[in-house]
């Protein structure tokens, strides 16, 4: 059985960027559903139980289940996984990754470019998605948006840092305003 993880700040430390009102249902009600329907449709594969949602996930396209099935994993395991790495990447105290810091710079110019890529990538995704930095097959990082819960661990890449964009996660302060969102998450962002 997959559980929600602890969350290592409260609700209102990422204020007044991202409001506690948020958190709670983003973390409380939205991860948690993604994990109980994630578990729901793993009772019958016993196998599956025993690995790591992360590897679940990478090998979703082999996996033997129904096309149904497959369907019910790609969006409720990729919503634990993206979710359990997006609240690890938060927090109202800074932890920078100076190597990916100088490996970003190395990559798009400066940090300034890096995040007006990411943004574009990240406010440009139709619907509801998440922003990625990632290593690609290669180890070189790349920068794109994935639709619905799709992680790019299924594509072989490796994240970096995610953004979700879906509007349960800033409908209640921005409304509309999605480039906002994501122009103050950087300020909780704690790796760079
Ligand atoms: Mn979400």
């Amino acid at each position: 059985m997959f559980e929600l993880p602890k969350l290592n700040y409260d609700y209102d430390a990422l204020e007044p960027f991202v409001d506690a009102k948020t958190m709670e249902i983003h973390y409380s009600k939205h991860h948690q559903a993604y994990v109980t329907n994630f578990n729901a449709v793993l009772e019958k594969y016993p196998t599956l139980q025993e690995m790591a949602a992360e590897d679940i996930i990478k090998n979703l396209n082999t996996l033997e289940v129904s096309e149904e099935d497959r369907k019910k994993i790609r969006n409720h395991g990729g919503g634990h996984i993206n979710h359990t790495m997006f609240w690890e990447l938060m927090g109202p105290t800074k932890k920078v990754n100076e190597s990916l810091v100088g490996e970003i710079k190395t990559e798009f110019g400066s940090l300034e470019s890096f995040k007006e890529t990411f943004g574009k990538a990240a406010v440009g995704q139709f619907g509801s998605g998440w922003g990625w930095l990632v290593y690609d097959e290669n180890k070189k990082l790349k920068i794109y948006s994935t639709a619905n819960q799709d992680s790019p661990l299924t594509l072989g890449h490796t994240p970096l840092i995610c953004l979700d964009v879906w509007e349960h996660a800033y409908y209640l302060k921005y409304q509309n305003r999605r480039a906002d969102y994501v122009d103050a998450w950087w300020n909780v962002l704690n790796l760079l």
